[in-house]
C-alpha cells in the first residue's frame, strides 16, 4: 500500500540529503535555516568558514519531528564538483538550490547531468525569492526546465504584495501561507489576486504527475478532481524514481519556505532501502557495508573518514578491513560529538582507519565488493610548487600524500626531466585552496609558479664532426679521437647509435663509452633543452695504447656532439596538445576564438555527446598556451566551459615561441 497524505504513518530511519547548486545560491544559508527550524541553535556567523565560499562538503545532523537526517552542505564552485559528486554518491536525495534569475539557470546544466547520471532523486529549491523583483517564477521555471531532463513541477506559487513576495500558496493542499522571519509561516486566506495563477499551476502539476501515474491519469480522463492525497502519492513515487523534480520556493536568509521544504524532505526523501536498491546494494543480511566518501586529517584528532552505512551497524573499536576503528563522530547541528555506535542509514565520521581511502567500501570482510565511486576528474590547471623553507623538503612528500588523501581531485607529478614538482587540479581556486591547506593543516608552506613547458630541440641537417682530445697532464696523458655522423631522425623515433668502426681504429672496449657520452650530450642542446630524435654514428677515430681511456673517449665524444649539434641547424620543438573544449553552444564561437588566440589550430566542432545544447570544439594547442586557459574560458562562459587535453606531438617552434623557450 502506498503511503497517503502529508503525514507519513511510519517512522523513517536516518536519511541523507545533499544540498547542491551554483556558487553563492544560498546552500549554507539554507542548511543553517534547516538546522534552526529543526531546533538547533543558530550557528551562522560564529564560524568564518560559513560566510566564505564553500570548498568542501560539510556534514550536519538533526532530527525533524522525530525523523533523523544528515545534511551535506556542498560547495558550489565548479572547481569543487568532485566534492559534490562524492556526496551525491551516498545521498538519498539532492536539493538543488538556485536563485530565481532565469539567465543564471544555464549554470545548472552540468549539475542536473551529474544528478541524472547518479539516478539520484532530487528537488529544486528556488532561493532568494526576495530578489525576484517584478520577475516571474514561471520564467525561472521555464529556464530551469531547459537545463533539466526531468520534468519540473512547481509545488508552490508566490504571493506578492507589490514587488515584495510575502508568502506562497501550496499547490497540493491549496493553502496560502505568509512568511514570518525565522518562524513557521502563518496560514492565511488565499488572496484573490493569486487564484487564477494557482489554478493554472495546479493543473500543470497534476498533468505532469499524471504522465507518470496511471491512477492519476485515469482520474484525469474521467474529469475527476485530483485530491491532495492523489497528488502526494504520485509526487512521492515520481520523485523517488527520479521521474520528476518538485520545485519549492523560499528565502533561506529569512527562513522563508524552509518548513515547507522540511515537509517535502520528510515526506519524499527515499529511505535507505530505496537508495540501496537504486545503487544495487543488497540490504538483506546483517554484515556491515559502508562507503567512505570523504577523508579529512584533523590534526590532533587524526584521520577522519566520512562514511555512509548502507547495511549493518558498527561500534567503536571494531576491526574494519584490518584497522581498529578509533572513534565514531556525529555532527548534531554541525558540531562534532563522539558516539559509541552507529546504525544503518547513518552518515558518520570514522576515526583512524589507516590505509582506507576515499571511495572504499568497508566491512568486516576485507574483500567485500567495492561499490562504484566517482572517478577523479581530469585536471584543467597546473602549478609548479617549491617549499618556502628548504628544510621542509623532506616533509613535503608526506604532507602532499596526506593532502591527496583528503582531496581526490589533486594530482601530484614529480617531473624529473624539468626538475619540478607539479600539482594539478580543477582550477586556480582549487589549487590555491590546496596550497593553503598544505600550510595550515599539514605544516608545509610552498610557493607556486607557472610550470615550465616541456620544450625539446632537434636538428634539421646531417653533419660529420671530428673531435680530438690530447692532453698531457703530469705523468700520463689523455688521448682520444672520434669522427661522428649526427643525423636527424623522424619525430618520436628517439636516439640511436651505431658503430661503423672497421679494423679496430677505435678498440671495441671504448665504444660503449662513446655511445653513453653521445646520449648524455643530448640532455642539453644548443638551446639548453633536451635534444630528441637524433642518430649518432661513430665513423672513424684513432687511439693511443697508453693514454686512451673510456674517459678520454667520452670527453672527445662530448666535444664532437656539442660542436656538431650546433652546426646541424638545431631547432626548438614545442609540445602540442590535443584539446577538447566543452561549452554550451552559445559559446562555441567564443571558444574557437579563445583557442585561436592561444595559437590553437581548430580541428572542428561537433555536438557534445549526450549533452543537448552543448558543443565540443577540438584543437591542437601548444602546451605553453594552456596555462591559465581554464580561468579565461570560465570567465567567458559563466563558469560552464571546460576542457580535457593530452599531449599529441612535438612541433617546430617558430618566432616568438622559440625565443620564449630559449629564454626559459
Ligand atoms: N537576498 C537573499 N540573499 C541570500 C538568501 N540566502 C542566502 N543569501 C545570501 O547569499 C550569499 C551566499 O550564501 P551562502 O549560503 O554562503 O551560499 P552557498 O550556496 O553556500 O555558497 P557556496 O558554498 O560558496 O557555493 C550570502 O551573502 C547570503 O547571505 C536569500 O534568501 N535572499
Ligand atoms: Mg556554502
Amino acid at each position: 500500500m502506498p503511503q497517503n497524505g502529508s503525514t507519513p504513518a511510519r517512522k523513517h530511519g536516518p536519511r541523507a540529503v545533499a544540498l547542491v547548486g551554483p556558487q553563492g545560491a544560498g546552500k549554507t544559508t539554507l542548511a543553517e535555516a534547516l538546522l534552526a527550524a529543526a531546533g538547533n541553535a543558530a550557528r551562522r556567523g560564529t564560524d568564518p568558514r560559513d560566510r566564505a565560499m564553500g570548498t568542501d562538503a560539510r556534514l550536519a545532523h538533526c532530527t525533524m519531528d522525530g525523523d533523523p537526517f544528515a545534511l551535506l552542505d556542498c560547495p558550489g564552485s565548479i572547481e569543487f564538483a568532485h566534492e559534490v559528486e562524492a556526496a551525491l554518491a551516498v545521498a538519498d536525495l539532492a536539493v538543488v538550490v538556485c536563485d530565481p534569475t532565469p539567465a543564471r539557470a544555464i549554470a545548472l546544466g552540468p549539475l542536473f547531468r551529474m544528478i541524472e547520471q547518479h539516478g539520484l532523486p532530487s528537488l529544486v529549491f528556488i532561493n532568494k525569492l526576495d530578489t525576484l523583483g517584478d520577475g516571474h517564477v514561471r520564467d525561472t521555471l521555464a529556464a530551469l526546465q531547459e537545463q533539466s531532463r526531468r520534468p519540473l513541477v512547481l509545488r508552490q506559487v508566490p504571493i506578492r504584495e507589490g514587488e515584495t513576495i510575502t508568502g506562497y500558496v501550496d499547490l497540493v493542499s491549496e493553502r496560502a501561507y505568509r512568511y514570518r522571519r525565522g518562524e513557521a509561516s502563518e496560514l492565511v486566506r488565499m488572496p484573490e489576486t493569486v487564484t487564477a495563477r494557482e489554478q493554472e499551476a495546479r493543473s500543470q502539476l497534476a498533468e505532469t504527475l499524471a504522465d507518470h501515474d496511471d491512477a492519476l491519469m485515469e482520474k484525469f480522463l474521467e474529469d475527476a478532481i485530483a485530491t491532495p492525497e492523489d497528488l502526494y502519492r504520485a509526487m512521492h513515487n515520481d520523485l523517488a524514481q527520479g521521474g520528476v523534480d518538485a520545485v519549492l520556493l523560499g528565502v533561506a536568509e529569512r527562513g522563508g519556505g524552509v518548513r515547507r521544504l522540511w515537509k517535502a524532505l520528510r515526506h519524499d526523501t527515499p529511505d535507505l532501502a530505496e537508495s540501496a536498491a537504486r545503487r544495487g546494494i543488497a540490504t538483506e543480511g546483517d554484515g556491515l557495508i559502508a562507503q567512505v566518501f570523504k577523508t579529512v586529517h584533523t590534526g590532533h584528532g587524526g584521520k577522519l573518514s566520512y562514511a555512509r552505512i548502507w547495511r549493518g551497524g558498527l561500534r567503536d573499536g571494531t576491526m574494519l578491513d584490518g584497522s581498529r576503528l578509533g572513534g565514531i563522530s556525529k555532527f548534531p547541528g554541525g558540531e562534532a560529538e563522539k558516539v559509541a555506535e552507529a546504525s544503518a542509514g547513518e552518515v558518520v565520521g570514522l576515526g583512524r582507519l589507516d590505509g582506507i581511502g576515499t571511495g572504499r567500501t568497508i566491512g568486516p570482510d576485507k574483500d567485500a565488493r567495492q561499490l562504484p565511486f566517482p572517478a577523479t576528474p581530469a585536471p584543467v590547471h597546473a602549478l609548479a610548487i617549491t617549499t618556502d623553507d628548504r628544510k621542509d623538503d623532506m616533509r613535503l612528500n608526506a604532507a602532499l600524500a596526506r593532502l591527496q588523501e583528503e582531496d581526490t581531485a589533486l594530482i601530484v607529478q614529480h617531473d624529473a626531466q624539468l626538475g619540478q614538482l607539479v600539482i594539478e587540479g580543477q582550477g586556480e581556486i582549487h589549487l590555491q585552496a590546496a596550497i593553503a591547506r598544505l600550510a595550515k593543516a599539514h605544516g608545509v608552506k610552498v610557493s607556486a609558479t607557472r610550470p615550465r613547458t616541456g620544450y625539446r630541440e632537434t636538428i634539421r641537417h646531417q653533419v660529420r664532426q671530428h673531435a680530438r682530445l690530447k692532453r698531457q697532464t703530469g705523468g700520463h696523458g689523455q688521448f682520444a679521437d672520434v669522427v661522428l655522423e649526427i643525423e636527424p631522425r623522424e619525430r618520436g623515433e628517439g636516439f640511436s647509435f651505431e658503430s661503423r668502426i672497421v679494423g679496430g681504429v677505435v678498440p671495441k672496449r671504448f665504444i660503449p663509452a662513446v655511445e653513453e657520452a653521445a646520449e648524455e650530450a643530448l640532455k642539453k642542446g644548443p638551446f639548453g633543452q633536451i635534444v630528441v630524435d637524433v642518430a649518432v654514428r661513430l665513423m672513424d677515430g684513432t687511439f693511443h695504447s697508453v693514454d686512451s681511456s673510456d674517459m678520454a673517449f667520452a670527453t672527445a665524444t662530448r666535444m664532437a656532439m656539442q660542436e656538431g649539434l650546433a652546426k646541424a641547424s638545431p631547432v626548438v620543438l614545442e609540445p602540442i596538445h590535443e584539446v577538447s573544449m566543452l561549452v554550451p553552444n552559445s559559446f562555441t564561437a567564443a571558444a574557437q576564438r579563445l583557442l585561436s588566440e592561444r595559437r590553437g589550430q581548430i580541428l572542428g566542432y561537433s555536438e557534445r555527446e549526450g549533452w543537448p545544447g552543448w558543443d565540443e570544439v577540438k584543437a591542437l594547442v601548444p602546451e605553453a598556451e594552456i596555462f591559465g586557459m581554464i580561468t579565461e574560458l570560465r570567465s567567458m562562459t559563466l563558469g560552464l566551459g571546460t576542457y580535457t587535453h593530452r599531449f599529441d606531438h612535438l612541433a617546430e617552434a617558430q618566432g616568438a615561441a622559440a625565443q620564449k623557450a630559449v629564454a626559459g
